[in-house]
């Protein structure tokens, strides 16, 4: 089963016709207690986490809507192993400098340690058996993981991104597909950042040039689409 186009900017999504789950894959980035839960690595930095936690919500609802439309679903998890080995010394100085220091223990565990509590996906969009995940050292998720190789062994050519931060893991991850060619969709509702003009020029940024990285829509749009409610949930 297909699904017509969804509306979106700067043009109804996606670009070559229909939705077809079995080409398409909901891309869920970095929804840890690290980036929106208290005593995580953004808490500790000193942002506001309701930025962070604003699309958590609507992102649940989209799951929820992704999982019944038979999606392939994929979880990404920002971290370094215990012994920061794949953690680049730049990267660790400047989270000193902020005062969270990447390793350093926190209410939450290490900072941005894999097994630890803060680095674990939230209980809202927890992913469920037969799901991907991906564990990455950088911001990017195509960047030293198997993504690429997984997505195209499974003929997937279409993503639909959600999750934090929009202008950095999100860009940066939606801007490496783009250039490996896959249709993306980035879904306005479903994703925060820690500045709020840095969330609106992030999206903004996507539309430019026709839809340079792809395009954008709220997520009520890609449910219309899906013929989902926007009650449905996860
Ligand atoms: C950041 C991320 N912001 N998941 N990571 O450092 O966007």
């Amino acid at each position: 089963m297909t699904f017509p186009q969804a509306e979106a900017s700067p043009y109804p999504w996606p670009f070559d016709g229909r939705i077809d789950p079995a080409r398409t894959a909901l891309v869920l980035i970095d929804w840890q207690t690290d980036f929106c839960g208290p005593g995580g690595y953004v808490d500790a930095m000193g942002y506001d986490l309701s930025l962070t936690r604003s699309g958590l919500e609507p992102t649940a609802v989209v799951l929820g809507a992704a999982r019944s439309a038979g999606f392939t679903v994929v979880h990404t998890r920002e971290g370094h192993e215990p012994g920061l080995s794949d953690c680049p010394p730049n990267k660790l100085w400047r989270s000193r400098q902020m005062g969270a220091g990447i390793g350093d223990p926190g209410p939450c565990g290490r900072i941005l340690v894999r097994g630890e509590p803060g680095w674990d996906i939230v209980p809202e969009v927890y992913p469920v058996a037969g799901e991907w995940i991906i564990d990455k050292p950088g911001k990017g998720a195509f960047y030293a993981t198997d993504l690429d190789l997984r997505l195209r062994n499974a003929g997937i050519t279409h993503l639909v991104l959600t999750g934090i931060t929009t202008d950095v893991c999100v860009h940066t991850t939606m801007r490496e597909a783009n250039d490996r060619g896959y249709e993306c969709l980035l879904l306005s509702d479903c994703t925060g950042a820690t500045d709020f003009s840095n969330y609106e020029a992030a999206l903004k940024m996507v539309t430019m040039q026709g839809g340079v990285f792809g395009a954008v829509a709220e997520s009520a749009a890609l449910l219309a689409a899906l013929g989902s409610v926007a009650t449905q949930s996860a």
